[in-house]
């Protein structure tokens, strides 16, 4: 895929502001993303020695104060044959996932990169020997969604002078500033040189990254790709878009960039014992519900250690693409739509169309929205082939669209609303 920073270098000349709008043009039409968390602690899965370590499972050497000498040899045993680049992309797309954020180093330090900073890294370290950031960029260059990655900037726990392990090291002799410039910075300068256009750097935890640090690093993503975004977890209030806690949805529209970072079970790193999917309406609610406050769903997949995909996410993907596919429009390139806080719908916006999102139909198809009858020429179901035209009637509070009593769609029906052009 060409990624055009046409607009980037026109805007380069332009105040900031004008800068950050280019470079978010296509974030903010995306809507949905796929998270991937993926690493060494795929093998433990959530057990330690026999004992299962509770939470999420990326945080296995943390929780169960796992000594770096132990940890580290997970690698030699790290050889995840069904790595399937062309998949996982091919999955994304599918879903309607137009980006795709992986782990390249996680909180636990482990390096799923080639890297000259350490050989604590996937190529150096197991026997799988591959590079799968180098498969994953040519595999999303071919099929065209944007390629980005999650980078732990603050925490490292391996690394004698990150922060966060307190069981090998002692936390208050480390030398964090030398770990931000002689490790942190060469090796995003690694990730922005040697993968590509890369459509994010996601960092996370900021934690005591001082403000002169999450500037400096915001400017080095800067200057190497003038086109790639850094989410809020810069830290420091710095960064392209604001992210939302972790499975956080807030309850009304932001009116700032904003991503909400999302499970589809409860963990985000591979655990074998966690089979709490969300359903499938559960999750495409949760992404209408994203979009029409303004944001956009990240949600997170955790392949096991063999490099697969858990069939339960896969199925819950592919639904939700299926949905998309019918449902896109309504999504994609839309913003908050004029109803809000009103249930049970929501509702998003583009051009001269409003979108109502009905996640509970009614029993006799009589949609009533408080919109002025005459700001509407014209309903129809996006989902109606014919797109035939509903009748909408003026009533006091607003106005009826007669719809059929049966929902065209039993998660989520989308009526659409097209604006009188003097309205
Ligand atoms: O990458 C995912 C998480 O690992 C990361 N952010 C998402 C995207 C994250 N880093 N920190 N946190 C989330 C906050 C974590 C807090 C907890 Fe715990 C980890 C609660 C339970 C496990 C720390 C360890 C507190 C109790 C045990």
């Amino acid at each position: 895929m060409a990624h055009d920073d046409g607009a980037i270098r026109e805007a380069m000349w332009q105040r900031p502001e004008a800068r950050r709008d280019a470079r978010l043009e296509w974030w903010r039409a995306a809507r949905f993303g796929m998270f991937i968390h993926w690493g060494l602690y795929a093998i433990p899965a959530g057990q330690w020695k026999g004992q299962t370590i509770p939470g999420i499972g990326e945080w296995i050497m943390h929780r169960a104060r796992i000594p770096v000498a132990e940890y580290e040899k997970l690698a030699e045993q790290f050889n995840p044959t069904q790595f399937d680049p062309a998949a996982w992309v091919s999955l994304a797309k599918r879903a309607g996932q137009k980006y795709l954020v992986i782990t390249a180093k996680h909180h636990d330090g482990f390096c799923m990169f080639d890297t000259e900073l350490t050989s604590y890294n996937i190529v150096d370290a197991t026997p799988f020997g591959r590079d799968p950031m180098k498969e994953l960029a040519a595999e999303c260059a071919r099929q065209g969604v944007r390629l980005c990655f999650y980078y732990s900037q603050t925490q490292d726990w391996h690394h004698p002078n990150g922060d966060g392990n307190d069981w090998d090291y002692d936390e208050a002799t480390k030398d964090f500033d030398g770990y931000i410039e002689e490790y942190v910075k060469p090796q995003v300068r690694e990730l922005l040189t040697n993968y590509g256009p890369i459509g994010l750097i996601w960092f996370d935890t900021p934690k005591r990254l001082s403000v002169a640090q999450s500037r400096s690093l915001l400017d080095l993503v800067h200057t190497l790709q003038p086109a790639c975004l850094v989410n809020g977890r810069l830290g420091n209030a710095l960064g392209d878009y604001a992210e939302a806690g972790d499975n956080r949805i807030p309850d009304g529209v932001v009116d700032v960039d904003w991503e909400t970072p999302a499970t589809i079970n409860d963990t985000w790193g591979f655990r074998s014992d966690d089979h709490n999917w969300k359903s499938v309406p559960e999750l495409i609610h949760k992404l209408v519900d994203i979009t029409s406050k303004g944001g956009n769903y990240l949600l997170n997949v955790g392949p096991t250690a063999e490099g697969v995909i858990p069939q339960p996410s896969v199925e819950r993907l592919v639904a939700m693409g299926e949905w998309l596919q019918v449902n896109g429009e309504s999504i994609y390139g839309t913003c908050p739509g004029p109803i809000q806080g009103l249930a049970p719908y929501r509702s998003t916006a583009k051009d001269d169309r409003v979108y109502l999102h009905v996640l509970d139909w009614p029993r006799d198809g009589r949609i009533a929205v408080p919109l002025p009858a005459d700001s509407i020429s014209r309903a129809y179901v996006l989902a109606d082939p014919s797109q035939a035209s509903l009748s909408v009637q003026a009533t006091s509070e607003g106005l009826t669209v007669a719809a059929p009593a049966t929902p065209p769609d039993a998660i989520d029906s989308v009526v659409v609303l097209v604006r009188s052009g003097d309205a």
